[in-house]
């Protein structure tokens, strides 16, 4: 069966809007729209989304895709987590703040002051960090004259139907979902002092949530249906990760390496805990247990700093090349030191954690490129040797999608620091599980598709590339 959907897919440096093709069990990509997005620094000096730009990209992405494709079943929407927008009436209060904002410092001591952080976990089974939805709620007085919090593509929908819901994945990430029940956690809301209206009826992956109306509907120019897919970036991305069996991982690669397995039940042992390790819900209920590592985001400052200071726009694939070449020992660092995490003078900070730990800061820029992937590398191969331990499941390959998936002097490289085969690829995985989870729910894979029929699509649709671990280091 066949037919072609719409993807609006936020990250964090851009969003996209794509139509996705189905037929005969395969599926294609063409992207129609793509546009920038990051923080901006609002007059009080906060750091938000530029959320009103975002939306009109949306609107006039869907526009274009509905002219070029009148055909077009349903439009999906995915973004990355735990941020979100207040409305009062149907209004937008402010624009939401990024979850870089450095507010949520004061969240984190208010939460734990109420609940522990390990009483959370058992409830949650969420890694720490510290902008999870519930320490952003802490700090944010106008969520409690707000009538709703709705999260970035749950706002967007709202906006296009008229519907307030939370679609489950992402309401995984806000810290108030039950870990085992799959629902609110309202006795922890209540403990927290989280208003009801920051808990909208949950939804699930697959749900039809109503068609475009209003002032969308002019912009857009069709009644489009909207259906709820894994609305959090990763739980697309996972979906399309074509995992052959247990013992093959994952690193979903752009701003962030979110590196883990698929489970069917969550692990909320101490262990798991101590590892940083998270369990976010997943399409079909599944369980996404994985480790944040600070990811592609150290690249892309790194390089926005040096054309600040250059005047001109640099070329990060030259840079990668020249990295390539680069021999002899590298110096490395913490990827996930928390003082690279807000935006900034990467380069300066980076060398501020290398000379602090007593490491010399590279010369070239192309040995600092190099630290840099190796160090993610490095931080890879580390998520992946704990979450073989935590699981006791035995790894023997890696998938990495998304954007990280082209880089190939960082795929080699965890493929060498963590002795498995990388299988990159493919690189639109959250467009790529979002068009697929709306394609499955207008049954265009018969009645019993699984996730497995999905991933069975995108190895039929997208060629991999593997990248074999060189021999051990002695
Ligand atoms: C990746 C992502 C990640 C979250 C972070 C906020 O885009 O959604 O899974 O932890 O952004």
């Amino acid at each position: 069966m066949s037919g072609v959907v719409a993807a609006v897919d936020l990250g964090a440096t851009s969003g996209r809007v794509m139509l996705g093709y189905v037929a005969d069990g395969a599926v294609r990509l063409e992207q129609v729209a793509r546009f920038p997005n990051g923080p901006v620094t609002a007059a009080d000096g906060s750091l938000r989304w530029d959320f009103a730009a975002l939306y009109d990209h949306i609107l006039a992405g869907l526009a274009e895709a509905v002219r070029r494709e009148p055909g077009i079943a349903s439009i999906g929407i995915d973004s990355w987590a735990v941020d979100y927008g207040l409305l009062r009436g149907d209004e937008l209060l402010d624009a939401p703040f990024h979850y870089r904002d450095e507010r949520t410092a004061a969240g984190v001591e208010a939460v734990h002051a109420v609940v522990p952080f390990d009483e959370l976990y058992r409830r949650n089974g969420l890694q720490f960090l510290p902008f999870n939805t519930l320490y952003q709620y802490a700090v944010d007085a106008q969520s409690r004259e707000a009538d709703a919090a709705l999260l970035i593509p749950d706002l967007i929908a709202f906006l296009l139907t008229g519907v307030r819901v939370a679609e489950r994945t992402n309401a995984s990430t806000t810290g108030l979902l039950d870990v085992r029940t799959r629902e609110w956690d309202t006795e922890l809301a209540q403990r927290l002092g989280v208003p009801r209206s920051a808990l909208p009826p949950l939804v699930d992956p697959g749900a039809s949530l109503g068609a475009v109306r209003g002032e969308a509907l002019e912009r857009i120019g069709a009644p489009l249906e909207v259906v709820a897919v894994g609305s959090h970036d990763t739980a697309s991305a996972v979906v399309a990760v074509p995992l052959a069996s247990p013992s093959a991982a994952y690193i979903s690669c752009g701003t962030w390496g979110l590196v883990g397995v698929e489970l069917d039940e969550p692990v909320v042992t101490d262990a798991a805990r101590e590892a940083l390790f998270t369990n976010e819900g997943g399409v079909d209920g599944r369980i996404r247990f994985l480790h944040n590592v600070t990811g592609l985001w150290l690249l892309t400052e790194t390089v926005s700093a040096w054309a600040e200071q250059d005047g001109s726009p640099l070329d990060l694939g030259e840079l990668l090349d020249e990295a390539s070449a680069v021999d002899g020992e590298f110096a490395l660092f913490d990827a996930n030191d928390p003082r690279l995490s807000a935006p900034g003078d990467m380069p300066a900070r980076i060398a501020a954690v290398l000379r602090g730990s007593g490491s010399s800061v590279p010369e070239s820029r192309a040995a600092f490129v190099r630290t840099i992937v190796e160090s993610i590398a490095v931080a890879f191969a580390d998520a992946l040797t704990t979450v073989a331990r935590v699981t006791g499941r035995h790894l023997d390959v890696v998938h990495i999608v998304g954007g990280g998936s082209l880089n190939r002097l960082l795929c080699q490289a965890t493929a060498d620091r963590s002795g498995l085969p990388v299988l990159a690829g493919p690189v639109e995985a959250t467009a790529l599980g979002n068009v697929l989870v709306q394609a499955r729910a207008h049954g265009w894979f018969g009645p019993d598709a699984t996730l497995e029929t999905l991933r069975a699509a995108v190895a039929a649709s997208v060629p991999l590339v593997r990248y074999e671990p060189a021999p051990a280091r002695t």
